[in-house]
């Protein structure tokens, strides 16, 4: 890791199609990214829709390096998500793929299209698990017990 680099967790989604062909290119396409590198992945998750319908998604997030910046880094997250096929009819619609940027280095952004740390990331099971296996000391044992409730199980 260079000195510019810097460390961002991404987290991956998805409950249509064939969510799991979906999960394992977009971490291609990460790896395969200019100025990016696919550091870890976490296993894959099947989790209870929050706040949204449909089936049970597929989750996992990915520690990646990268020598951009957090809206080049978003840009190629969108990117990814519509090449997958991703449609947007309304805010927590079903997905093929969703592509969500929870931390960028210790970076506190809030602009237009770019909160982060993600905001909601720490009320989900489906973040905080994934998350906690690959950097455990991001996530502590008072958040993962908040979550406690949410329904996960990691896929072997
Ligand atoms: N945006 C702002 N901050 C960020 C960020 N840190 N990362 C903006 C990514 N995008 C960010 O996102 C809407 C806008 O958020 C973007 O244009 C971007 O500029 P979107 O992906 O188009 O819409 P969305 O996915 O419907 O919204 P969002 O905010 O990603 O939804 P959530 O809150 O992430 O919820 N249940 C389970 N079990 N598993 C899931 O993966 N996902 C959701 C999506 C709901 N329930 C789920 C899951
Ligand atoms: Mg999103």
């Amino acid at each position: 890791m260079s000195r510019q680099d810097v460390t961002a967790y991404v987290a991956l989604g998805a409950n249509l199609g064939d969510a799991e062909r979906s999960l394992r290119t977009a971490l291609q396409a990460l790896a395969a990214a200019p100025g990016v590198r696919l550091v870890r992945a976490s296993g894959f998750y099947r989790t209870a829709p929050v706040d949204s319908s449909g089936p049970d998604y597929l989750n996992a997030v990915a520690e990646v390096a990268t020598t951009g910046t957090a809206p080049e880094l978003l840009d190629l997250l969108q990117s990814i998500e519509q090449q997958a096929g991703r449609e947007r009819p309304y805010r927590n619609a079903p997905r093929t793929l969703d592509l969500d940027l929870l931390l960028f280095g210790e970076a506190r952004i809030v602009s237009s299209r770019l909160t982060v740390p993600h905001p909601r990331m720490f009320e989900r099971a489906f973040v905080l698990m994934p998350l906690a296996e690959i950097a455990p000391r991001l996530v502590s044992e008072t958040q993962m017990q908040a979550v406690a409730a949410q329904r996960i199980e990691r896929l072997t």
